[in-house]
């Protein structure tokens, strides 16, 4: 059998951490069930060239990490990464910025990242390369002479032409991409942005059967793998973690209350400050929610380096003190700001010990806490998923309440629906979802995107 080396920007803590992030959390479950090579970089910078990969093995995973030059990070990580390509992806152009260095660092990183792994490779590995970060680096394989198998997985969406063509050099991302064998995505929406992407700047020569194109001279297969959890392994962690001492505390200290919870990273894009301001709504449109109802929010910051990561942070601390200020009661607290990370398994019993789920991102690729909070609930008395249209999860999860995310008074009616849905409802709601989770787990993921490489005959 052929050995699976995904690469990503960086690599899950191989002992364990507080890692919030869906590309870590997804690609570590798929690789545990069949082992593999994880390579990227390990969280640090130096000035030098950087050494060769540090190798720690734990159980059937080996952890391969480079460091990154200094110059460059910021540049890559937080540039052409974090201000251009993913504001982009995210179709929120008030926050895209572009500059030529921001590019040659990325190129040269991606470079840096092919150089690192080719003592590495094995002539039948099949490589896995996810996300943004990496666009480039099949073309960098190719150029170094690597003839393995090579696909890429885009874990955000992948914008319209229309949209993408703000970014100066679209033509060489939408080229690069050409150079893998296999192009996934999660829904099709975003594969058919990526081949009328390919078809209206001339690269686009064939339509072929079964997902695959020929493009830019090269037979690809584009194809769409929404990406799954590990339904058992959320449904064992979410039972066992709902009776733990923090979680009990959390549920004690609700007196009877009805719990709200949303968990996002800190990022524009999961479109806090408007689901902050749907809960504000319902305060103030249905008064018999007060004191009734309390809502978390669970936002570790990412991306601190970036500027715009830093506003929301402001943002957001000042929304949840208005909102507390103005309507709190000496024994009520409406907003629960939680500005940290928490080990997965107290997330998973929070979810469990949540009645509503609210996850009303802007735009997502898929979103794995809308999949989690689903599979955690208790199947006797579930709570309700309210789902935002813009995540690639809605096409999958449609019995949660869908909501536009930007229409803060819809938000607040969707709580209120939720907060009174019938147990009756909410079991065949997410009796219906949870068949959908099993349908497409984080196994049916690995296999089909690993069996598409194979078949790609690349
Ligand atoms: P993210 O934007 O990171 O993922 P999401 O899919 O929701 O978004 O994944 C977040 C993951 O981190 C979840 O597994 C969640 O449980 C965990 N997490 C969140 N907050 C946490 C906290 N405070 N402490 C610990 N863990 C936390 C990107 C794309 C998504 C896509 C995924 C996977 O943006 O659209 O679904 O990749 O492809």
């Amino acid at each position: 059998m052929s050995r699976l080396f995904a690469v990503s920007n960086r690599v899950a803590d191989p002992v364990g951490g507080k890692t919030a992030g869906g590309l870590a959390i997804g690609l570590l479950a798929a690789l545990k069930q069949h082992g593999g090579v994880w390579f990227g970089w390990g969280g640090k910078t130096r000035q030098g060239d950087p050494s060769d990969p540090t190798i720690v093995r734990r159980g059937n995973i080996s952890y391969a990490t480079i460091d990154l030059f200094e110059a460059d990070y910021d540049d890559y990580y937080n540039g052409y990464s974090n201000t251009s390509l993913w504001p982009l992806c995210h179709y929120m152009l008030g926050f895209f910025r572009y500059e030529r260095r921001f590019s040659e660092a990325y190129r040269r990183v991606n470079a840096l990242f092919a150089r690192k792994m080719l003592p590495l490779l094995e002539d039948d590995d099949v490589i896995w390369v996810h996300d943004y970060h990496l666009i480039p680096l099949a073309a960098e394989l190719r150029r170094a002479g690597v003839s393995n198998p090579i696909g890429f997985f885009m874990h955000v969406p992948f914008p319209n032409i229309d949209v993408l063509r703000t970014l100066p050099d679209h033509l060489d991302i939408l080229r690069a991409l050409t150079r893998y064998d296999v192009i996934g995505f999660q829904t099709h929406n975003d594969v058919r942005s990526f081949t009328e992407g390919l078809a209206r700047e001339g690269l686009l020569q064939a339509r072929l059967d079964d997902g695959r194109f020929r493009a830019d001279g090269r037979e690809i297969t584009v194809k769409a793998f929404p990406i799954g959890i590990d339904v058992d392994g959320v449904i064992r962690m979410a039972s066992r973690s709902v009776s733990s001492a923090t979680v009990s505390r959390t549920v004690e200290g609700l007196h009877g209350r009805g719990f709200i919870l949303g968990v996002d990273r800190l990022d524009y894009s999961k479109g806090l400050p408007e689901r902050f301001r749907a809960f504000e709504q319902l305060l103030a449109r249905y008064p018999e929610t007060r004191n009734r109802l309390i809502f978390m929010q669970i936002a570790p910051p990412t991306r601190t380096g970036v500027r715009a990561y830093q506003d929301i942070r402001r943002e957001l601390e000042q929304a949840a003190g208005h909102i507390n200020g103005h309507y709190a009661e000496p024994d009520w607290v409406p907003i629960r700001y939680l500005n940290r990370g928490f080990s997965r398994s107290i997330l998973m019993g929070l979810l469990r010990a949540a009645n509503i789920g609210l996850v009303t991102p802007l735009r997502d690729g898929m979103n794995l806490v809308a999949k989690e909070f689903v599979a955690a609930q208790d199947p006797e008395n579930p709570g309700a998923l309210v789902l935002s249209t813009l995540a690639g999860a809605a096409i999958e999860l449609d019995e949660a309440v869908i909501v536009n995310p930007y229409d803060s008074e819809g938000t607040a009616e969707a709580i209120q629906q939720a907060a009174n849905m019938p147990l009756g409802e909410r079991r065949e709601r997410h009796a219906s979802m949870i068949a959908t989770l099993r349908r497409n787990d984080i196994d049916a993921w690995r296999t089909q995107f690993v069996d598409a490489l194979l078949q790609s005959g690349g």
